[in-house]
């Protein structure tokens, strides 16, 4: 009796209307992996010095339609697909109104991803996906990027109404906890967003049309990052809800604990924001004590990581030991290695380990001074977001897909998501390995190919761009491999019903204290740490601004 029950609960679906807002996303999600994808690779073979773009394309158009499509829209498509998808399916279904929102954020950012993307496919924006002052693009990008965030509030508007909705009506009661997660993660989203917002409306739009003839770049430079950092923060935490929440069923065992999952992400939401000076540690205009402040600060964000690795060998240990795994390592044997949508993801995780020591090198002050604008920081971020983010969305959508298209992963396919993973793996070593052996000799990252006037230096960085052409090779074999599935469970798979798998907390948990989700403690600690970390440093910049930059385009 018991096992029908369970059986009926884990088959609740995601209502058709909110499915087919989430996969309208997740469609979008995809495209731009397949042209950003090809991208990458021609990027990997022009800097291996042995192929030349034709037809008069330009490295940085190439370079900026990679960053911003795979960067920014890839990300923020597959997580407002995910996170429709799991809200509806963890606080219920949308409302009419909800759902509005929800439609009217998607046309809003894709009006918008549509307009940034062809100013720079005519190169009229090779300002690469951080759109750095004093480069100027066409005006038309920056308000394309606009409406991308703009669009992003108002579909996150809806999701967040679901959670208020379903406060109302269980008062006293902790929320579901992967809804939880999703308007942690859309908190964040929002508080940082509006740094972007302001440079984009205040300082590049009124510069790109002409209406003022400078731009202070340092002010430009701090409220990007402003953004720029807990953006990192807000691809990893969807990968999160999928290692705390659904892992844990994938694998037949239970979430660890309720409460510190959490704890982790408020601790997120804390430490992710007044932290931004960690990419502007070599320049000059801010002091060495806000930097520093921002320095102990980003180490704080660690913590939620730590706590999440700590977790999930615990989730990992306790399910195989169950098994009958024995020994230190024994139980790492019963996990179920053959299950894609857990492998896939799991590589992601193990990746995340040496990506996040990296993460702790850059910093760290000193050790700043020489990894900063090397391609080191370009091997850091493939290993973070291109693979324990990447790979997790992946491995969710093996699941989420024909979850949502009512079909099946066939065993085939299965097979053929693991060989995914397994490619992946493989291609990203060797292209983010020699990126970050070559950034300690000093290579830089966004440039072309370059002998450097034939100096002796340049020459020994050509075998590691070469290694990183043959890394990039194998991805892109990746991305044709994930694509093939994609098309797959989106039109060709076996019609078949497809678990949305919820884990349940362990029962050895403790109970979930309801502070954790009083939002005026954790938004007011959030606000005072950012007027605390920026504050004094920002009247310092406008107070002693540096003459402003004309706008440049060496394009
Ligand atoms: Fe970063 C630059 C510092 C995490 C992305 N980062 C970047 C850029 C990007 C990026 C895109 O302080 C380039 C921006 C640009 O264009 O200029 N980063 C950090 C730190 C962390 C960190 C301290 N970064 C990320 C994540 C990203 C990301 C996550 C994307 C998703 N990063 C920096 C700094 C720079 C920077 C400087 C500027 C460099 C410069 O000079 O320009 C931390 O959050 C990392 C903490 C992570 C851990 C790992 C915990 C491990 C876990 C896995 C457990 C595994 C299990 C599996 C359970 C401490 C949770 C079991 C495995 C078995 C093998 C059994």
């Amino acid at each position: 009796m018991t096992t029908i029950t369970e059986k009926a609960k884990d088959l609740v679906k995601v209502d058709k209307r909110d499915g087919k807002l989430a996969l309208a996303h997740i469609y979008v999600a995809f495209i731009a992996l397949a042209i950003g994808g090809l991208c990458g690779l021609l990027q990997t073979l022009v800097r291996s010095g042995t192929f030349t773009l034709p037809w008069g394309i330009g490295y940085y158009q190439i370079l900026t339609v990679h960053g911003v499509l795979l960067g920014l829209i890839l990300t923020t498509y597959f997580i407002f697909g995910f996170q429709i998808a799991a809200v509806s399916r963890t606080a219920g279904t949308l409302t009419n109104i909800q759902r509005l929102f929800g439609w009217i954020g998607f046309w809003t950012m894709t009006i918008g991803t549509t307009a940034a993307s062809v100013m720079v496919l005519l190169n009229e924006a090779s300002v690469l996906y951080t759109f750095y002052a004093p480069l100027q693009a066409h005006w038309i990008f920056y308000v394309g990027m606009a409406l991308v965030v703009v669009g992003s509030w108002i579909g996150g508007a809806g999701q967040i109404m679901k959670y208020i909705e379903w406060r109302k009506a269980n008062p006293g009661q902790p929320s579901p906890l992967l809804t939880f997660m999703v308007v942690v993660n859309l908190a964040m989203w929002i508080i940082c967003s509006l740094g972007v917002a302001v440079e984009v409306v205040f300082q590049l739009i009124p510069w790109s049309l002409g209406w003022v003839d400078e731009v202070d770049v340092l002010l430009s430079r701090t409220l990007f990052w402003y953004f720029g950092h807990p953006l990192v923060y807000f691809w990893l935490l969807p990968a999160y809800m999928v290692w705390y929440v659904i892992i844990p069923k994938i694998i037949g065992g239970k979430i660890f604990s309720d409460a510190l999952a959490r704890l982790s992400f408020m601790l997120f939401l804390l430490f992710s924001i007044p932290v931004g000076f960690h990419h502007q540690l070599t320049e000059p205009g801010i002091s060495s004590f806000w930097k520093f402040l921002q320095v102990v600060l980003t180490l704080m964000v660690v913590i939620p990581s730590l706590l999440t690795a700590f977790s999930m060998f615990a989730t990992f240990e306790l399910r195989g030991r169950a098994l009958g795994g024995k020994g230190i390592f024994g139980w790492l044997k019963k996990l179920p290695w053959g299950d894609a949508r857990f492998l896939v993801p799991f590589i992601g995780m193990a990746a995340f380990i040496p990506a996040g020591a990296g993460g702790i090198i850059n910093a760290s002050h000193q050790m700043n001074q020489v990894v900063h604008n090397t391609i080191w920081v370009t091997g850091h971020f493939h290993l973070t977001v291109a693979t324990t983010v990447v790979l997790t969305f992946f491995g969710a959508a093996y699941w989420l897909l024909p979850h949502l298209t009512g079909r099946v992963l066939t065993k085939q396919m299965n097979r053929l998501a693991i060989i995914q993973g397994i490619v992946w793996a493989f291609g990203m070593s060797i292209m983010s390995g020699a990126m970050h052996i070559v950034g300690l000799f000093g290579a830089p990252r966004r440039s072309d190919f370059s002998t450097y006037g034939g100096s002796e230096q340049a020459a020994e960085w050509i075998p590691y761009q070469i290694a990183q052409a043959v890394g990039g090779t194998i991805l892109f074999i990746g991305i044709i491999l994930v694509l093939y599935i994609v098309i797959n469970l989106i039109w060709f798979a076996p019609k078949g019903e497809t678990e949305f798998p919820i884990s349940e907390v362990s029962e050895h948990a403790e109970k979930t204290p309801m502070v954790l989700e009083n939002w005026k403690i954790w938004l007011t600690i959030c606000i005072a740490l950012i007027l605390f970390a920026y504050t004094v440093p920002l009247i310092d910049m406008i107070q002693n601004a540096p003459p402003g930059s004309k706008g440049y385009k060496f394009w």
